[in-house]
């Protein structure tokens, strides 16, 4: 057993990786760090890399050692984790787990990740889940967006929907992981998901998808007549509900407009019906606007139904509160011009998008003009048409599903074309490589749009790649939108399945690259140490508690402090694991074999994890995350008692 305090200072002083990495000037400093055998011993001779080319090869190539303009935000659907992409480059440079289990990570086994997952799912989910003894770790996310303050990206937060077990999830930017989730009452799968933009995040504006009965528990059954969609409002800084609104239809996606005054969703399935034929029997669906301020007041006064817990307004067809403007038959993608003033919803089924002008839904909602008052263009731009994207000069790029393309249609025009003259709005399109659904353009969805880069993000690759199977990737491709024709200059192949993304300046996000060790993530494992009178940060201490064993052990590369540990069959143990060493990229994992356990550890964290010993003999502990040249020797011994 070692306390490795000794060890702190020279980690502290030790240089980054990536100086170590780069430059032939910190060579004699990396030198120096390799002889000391610290994290950078592994880095020798050929390992070194060559300094960073710097002349990129033409647009959208970044070379080796260079960074990225962007963060790319990408989602993974079934997937059911955040990616962080680097544009132009669409490299992957990270990935997050949410809703899914996480081999590396430990995420969905470590007790900080369980505490997320699991306190805030309703009661009658936790009852459901702890009486099966599980954890839900899948989850369908869609849409990843950022926190916004006076209608730009403010690098707060991301938010993300699970169409799957209809929740709303929100991860930290300052250190890439998840922290809340909360499961949304009265839904039944969240789909479009859009934060406030003005004046602040503010609401997470969350649809849920398929109409059920409200309370869905089992009095009504066969009966589509009385089942409800609902539009949600949750508490971006609280992760609470703020409100929730019934509308008719079901709820597809969503977005908030750059005012603070409405919130705007893509409804289906108007008919209210239960099979493909009934859901698509209509010629026209609609959107459904949400008056922020109407419901708000509203809530105040107390004119709402409380329904598991939260606030329910009514908001079907003669609300107050909401507007239903009819558009062709089940439209899908909404999104709002960074001009401030129009929405685009996007048709689907129908070849038009409509465009509406939110200046004009003051009077929509005073009954002066009719709700189709409001639409002010709906070019036809070709078949499927899906999801819109934005440049800074006043043009649209629409996805077409069904016509493999990417449609570039100026917006102004579009509207003179809608007064009767002669214009066509549509000014280039391109082909993408296969059946594309969001499309994304760098700052696009905020005031601020960059006017550079597109991503298409296509749901079939095809013949694009080598192929691997019948199961193949996804294309998501790289459009450059500077010039005034479209061109398309990178394929990337992701796998299942980026609905969405988003394009974010790299100034914007600023993560730390180690934890501060006052993180509120791992509160437990604080209070618990205090209880029992130990040192969280330094300790190497097994405290017996009945049949519990807690073990509490730090690591400074390449060593746990505690070399082995005795405990009895059948007792609860949890290990804390405290990474000391303070330096950044430098991880740690606790890895307990033949025991199903592995916990990432990173640099200035604690994780913890819970099991029964229950399986007598020699357990060896191993450091899984490539932290140093001894990486292979940072290990120890569990040793399991059989019980007599
Ligand atoms: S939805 Cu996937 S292509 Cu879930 Cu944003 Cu349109
Ligand atoms: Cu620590 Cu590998």
């Amino acid at each position: 057993m070692a306390n490795l305090k000794h060890l702190k200072e020279r980690k502290k002083t030790g240089p980054s990786r990536r100086d170590v990495l780069t430059g032939p000037a910190k060579l004699a400093a990396a030198g120096a760090f390799v002889s000391a055998g610290g994290a950078g011993g592994l880095l020798t001779g050929s390992m070194l890399a060559a300094p960073a080319a710097n002349a990129a090869e033409g647009k959208g190539s970044v070379g080796p050692g260079e960074l990225d303009e962007y963060y790319g935000f990408w989602s993974s659907g079934q997937a059911g984790e955040l990616r962080i992409m680097g544009v132009p480059s669409m490299r992957e440079l990270m990935r997050v787990p949410v809703f899914n289990r996480c081999s590396a990570t430990g995420w969905g086994q470590s007790n900080e990740s369980k505490k997320i997952l699991t306190e805030g799912l309703l009661p009658e989910t936790k009852e459901y889940l702890d009486k099966h003894g599980e954890v839900w770790l899948n989850g369908d996310l869609h849409h990843p967006h950022m926190s916004f303050t006076d209608g730009t990206y403010d690098g707060r937060y991301l938010f993300v929907n699970d169409k799957a077990n209809t929740r709303v999830a929100r991860i930290r930017c300052d250190v890439m992981k998840c922290d809340k989730i909360i499961e949304i009452p009265n839904a039944s799968s969240i789909h479009g998901l859009r934060p406030q933009k003005f004046p602040r995040t503010g609401y997470v504006f969350a649809n849920g998808e398929h109409r059920v009965p409200i309370p869905n528990d089992g009095k009504i059954l066969d009966e589509p007549e009385k089942y409800h969609a609902v539009f949600t409002a949750i508490d971006g800084d609280t992760m609470e509900i703020a409100w929730q609104v019934i509308v008719d239809g079901n709820l597809d996606n969503c977005d908030a407009d750059y005012q603070g005054l409405y919130a705007i969703s893509t409804c289906y399935n108007g008919e209210e019906g239960v099979t493909l034929a009934e859901m698509t029997a209509n010629e026209q669906d609609w959107a459904v606007v949400f008056d922020l301020k109407a419901i708000e007041a509203a809530v105040k006064k107390g004119d709402f139904k409380k329904i598991g817990g939260v606030p329910v307004l009514n908001g079907q067809k003669g609300s107050k509160y909401t507007r239903y403007i009819p558009i062709s038959n089940s439209p899908h993608g909404c999104n709002t011009a960074p001009d401030g003033r129009h929405v685009v919803i996007n048709g689907k089924l129908s070849p038009t998008v409509s465009v509406i002008d939110v200046t004009k839904l003051p009077d929509v909602f005073a009954d002066k003009i009719k709700p189709r008052g409001c639409i002010v263009a709906e070019p036809e731009l070709g078949l499927g048409p899906l999801h819109t994207a934005f440049d800074g000069k006043g043009n649209a790029y629409t996805t077409l599903f069904l016509d493999s393309q990417v449609a570039k249609w100026s917006i102004e025009k579009a509207i003179r074309a809608f007064k009767g003259e002669k214009v066509n709005p549509i000014l280039d399109k391109v082909d993408v490589h296969y059946q594309p659904g969001h499309n994304h353009s760098a700052m696009g969805e905020t005031k601020e749009p960059d006017g550079n880069w597109l991503v298409s993000l296509n749901k079939f690759s095809k013949d694009r790649f080598l192929n691997v199977g019948p199961l193949k990737p996804e294309n998501d491709q790289l459009i450059d939108i500077s010039g005034d024709k479209m061109k398309l200059v990178h394929d990337g192949p992701t796998f299942a399945e980026p609905h969405d993304c988003i394009i974010v300046r790299a100034d914007i996000v600023n993560p730390k690259s180690v934890w501060d060790r006052k993180d509120p993530i791992w509160e437990e494992a604080r209070q618990q140490a205090k209880k029992d009178k130990v040192d969280l940060d330094w300790g190497e201490h097994v405290i017996r508690d009945g049949n519990k064993v807690r073990v509490y052990m730090h690591s400074v590369a390449p060593s746990f402090s505690l070399e082995k540990f005795t405990v009895k069959q059948g007792n609860e143990v949890t290990v804390y694991v405290t990474n000391m060493d303070d330096v950044d990229d430098l991880t740690h994992g606790f890895t307990l074999s033949n025991y199903g356990i592995a916990i990432e550890v990173p640099a200035q964290a604690t994780a913890s994890v819970t099991f029964i010993a229950d399986r007598p003999g020699v357990h060896w502990f191993y450091c899984q995350w490539f932290c140093h040249a001894l990486h292979m020797e940072m290990r120890g011994r569990m040793l399991v008692e059989p019980k007599s």
